[in-house]
């Protein structure tokens, strides 16, 4: 029978650390039942069953017949201590494919089962040990591809987007009551009124917005963008990924058509992982239109988040840079390279915005890195800061849904508080709508409906199949 993430009475076991040949692995276990069932296959179970929480035994995992299966350390957790908050060991063992192999056996012998992705994490968010928000940032840590992604998963993991939520949250709370005890009043007797609570309720809907548009960041950091650089053969593509990169990957030549297919290499733009891809060059006009090289590009062009389309400056803009550039559906940066070239002539007035490029002495680099991160990360709204990789930023649409919701539900409770209400001249009943009592309780209605969306965020309100869904995206073993 398929085993599920609820069933956490299981004891459980799976390699944690990478695959591949090392000079030692990690084989984690869990479970309440974990170290009695760990010492039925040690060396020295007494040893094993007295050890303390945190201590580390040294011993061999045995098979049937005590036959030695390989020589470990076995560092004992003790409930609710350790990472799940449950009993549990971590196997210390040589790191081969094989070693790995005979003690994982030897373990489900004894009936340990084989744990699901992100079983470990999911039994520590059960337990309390991590939130939702800090259990997703788990996975994106070991997942993460730079130091910013890194620093931002790191971030989260150490509770910060919990914090900013749990004040959004605690705050809401406050209103709810507020709302509440208004309600409970009645219309005459009101201790305060509610309407003095929509700067709050307004602060509280900015809050949720302002974190759902980080989303546009933290994915970035996440999954990093696609950048393809597009261009005839010679235009300097190649020289333009290898000035980007700052090192000698792909080939440059004066010989046209030396990129025969693509290289790929990841860039760390101010943080945030940018694959950038040197395609094959577009050799002549009937390449342009029919060629083998052109329907590859325009491939890889359609799948890219970013075009960079450079373009000789020497040999000027030509029939097909123009096809292939009303061509292209993507977000796309014109390049007008080898300005270094005294041949070399003006951008074309085309309403364009052409960047100006030497890739081979670097002129326009850095405007072009600077076009290059506003194009992918974004402009920053008015009054908002440039978007930072460093800053707190949330990774996941899931928890963009649930704070969009938020946001919706608080809207219309400001909605119904009435914008223009506190605005209006003297005489004119502006309360009357929430004194007659119409509205308000609708008003208590949304802000129970942006509480259940900020829930879902920590996880106090998730689904199981969300949950379910959320944690078998993640490794083996974490
Ligand atoms: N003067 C000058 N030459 C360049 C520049 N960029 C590339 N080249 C030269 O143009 C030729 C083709 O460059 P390459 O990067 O291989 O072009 P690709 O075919 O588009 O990949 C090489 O001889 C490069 O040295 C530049 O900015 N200035
Ligand atoms: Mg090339």
């Amino acid at each position: 029978m398929k085993r599920a993430y609820l069933q956490t009475d299981d004891d459980i076991a799976a390699r944690a650390s990478a695959p591949g040949d090392a000079a030692i692995a990690v084989v984690r276990t869990a479970g309440p039942g974990s170290i009695e069932r760990l010492a039925r296959v040690f060396s020295r179970p007494g040893i094993l069953l007295a050890a303390p929480s945190h201590q580390a035994v040294y011993g061999r995992i045995v098979g049937p017949g005590k036959r030695p299966v390989d020589e470990v350390l076995a560092l004992v957790f003790r409930a609710p201590a350790g990472y799940t908050g449950q009993d549990g060991v971590d196997v210390l063992c040589h790191g081969g494919q094989t070693v790995v192999d005979a003690v994982m056996e030897t373990l489900t012998a004894v009936g340990f089962q084989r744990a699901l992705p992100g079983e470990f994490t999911f039994r520590a968010f059960i337990n309390g040990k991590l939130d939702l928000a800090r259990a997703e940032a788990v996975d994106e840590l070991v997942k993460a591809r730079t130091a910013g992604a890194r620093g931002n998963a790191l971030a989260r993991l150490g509770g910060e987007l919990s914090r900013r939520l749990e004040l959004l949250h605690r705050e809401l709370v406050r209103l709810a009551a507020a709302c509440a005890l208004r309600l409970d009043y009645g219309e005459d007797e009101s201790p305060e009124d509610f309407l003095d609570e929509r700067a709050a309720l307004a602060a509280v809907r900015d809050g949720c917005a302002n974190l759902a548009a980080t989303y546009r960041v933290g994915r970035l950091l996440r999954d990093g963008a696609r950048v393809v650089i597009a261009g005839r053969t010679n235009a300097g593509k190649s020289s333009l990924f290898n000035c980007l990169l700052k090192q000698e990957r792909a080939i440059v030549s004066s010989q046209p058509g030396t990129t025969r297919d693509y290289v790929e290499a990841v860039l760390d733009l101010d943080g945030f992982p940018v694959t950038l891809i040197d395609t094959a060059g577009l050799r002549d006009s009937a390449d342009l239109v029919e060629g083998e090289g052109m329907r590859r590009s325009r491939l890889l062009c359609e799948a890219a988040d970013l075009v960079l389309y450079v373009v000789d400056a020497v040999a000027g803009l030509e029939v097909g840079d123009q096809a292939f550039l009303s061509e292209v559906q993507r977000p796309l940066l014109a390049v007008w390279n080898k300005l270094d070239n005294s041949a070399a002539g003006a951008a074309p007035a085309d309403g364009r915005r052409w960047l100006g490029l030497s890739a081979l002495d670097g002129q326009g680099e850095s405007a072009l890195v600077a076009a290059l991160r506003t194009a992918l990360v974004g402009m920053p709204a008015a009054g908002e800061a440039l978007p930072d990789p460093d800053g707190l930023a949330i990774t996941s649409d899931r928890q963009r849904q649930a704070l969009l919701r938020a946001v919706a539900a608080l809207d219309d409770a400001l909605g119904l508080l009435g914008s223009g209400a506190i605005d209006q001249p003297e005489g004119v009943a502006e309360t009357a709508f929430v004194h007659a009592g119409f509205g308000l309780d609708m008003v208590a209605v949304d802000i129970q409906a942006a509480l259940a969306a900020l829930g879902e965020l920590s996880g106090e309100t998730t689904s199981a199949d969300i949950l379910d869904a959320l944690f078998s995206s993640f490794c083996v073993g974490k």
